[in-house]
């Protein structure tokens, strides 16, 4: 498998409206997209560093893993985004080297990526997201 670049940080934050205008007014960075991603219960604010983004997620209801997140851990870095070429053949390359997967397949994510993502128990903490821009 071949992971191009880091294509974005997940943090996860209480309030988008409380957290932008750090990120706008003291950071200088404009956020260029809102978005909800029913299907992760979560809202999403990009902003854009060189080429990587930053994505801040707000948990849109109680049992979202974002809300279950600030709960256990507070806000903060939630998970690294790496692009991949070719999503499935990567998460079965993975799967088969013994990495636990959350997503069996690719599901849509936030700017119409495909998107998966690893457990963070089988990768040292840190909850991987594989994605890939199939409209590229
Ligand atoms: N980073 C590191 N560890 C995490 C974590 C995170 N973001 N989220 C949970 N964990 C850890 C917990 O601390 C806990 O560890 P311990 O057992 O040592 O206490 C363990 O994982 C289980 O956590 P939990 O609170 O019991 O939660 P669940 O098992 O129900 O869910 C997880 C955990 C990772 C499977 C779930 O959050 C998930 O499926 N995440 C992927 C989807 C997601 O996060 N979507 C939101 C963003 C979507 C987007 O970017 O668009």
């Amino acid at each position: 498998m071949k992971v191009s670049h880091i294509e974005h940080l997940g943090i996860a934050v209480k309030s988008l409206e409380e957290a932008i205008p750090y990120w706008e007014n003291i950071l200088g960075l404009e956020c260029y997209n809102i978005e909800e991603v029913a299907d992760q219960k979560v809202k999403t604010a990009f902003f854009k560093v060189g080429d990587v983004k930053i994505e801040l997620l707000e948990a849109t209801s109680q049992d979202s893993p974002v809300a279950k997140f600030i709960e256990k851990k507070g806000q903060g870095v939630h998970h690294i985004a790496f692009a991949v070429d070719g999503i499935e053949e990567a998460l079965e390359e993975v799967s088969s080297k013994g990495i636990e997967l959350i997503d069996k397949a690719p599901r849509k994510g936030a700017e119409g990526l495909d998107i998966a993502f690893l457990h963070p128990k089988s990768t040292f903490g840190v909850l991987t997201e594989f994605c890939e821009d199939k409209n590229k």
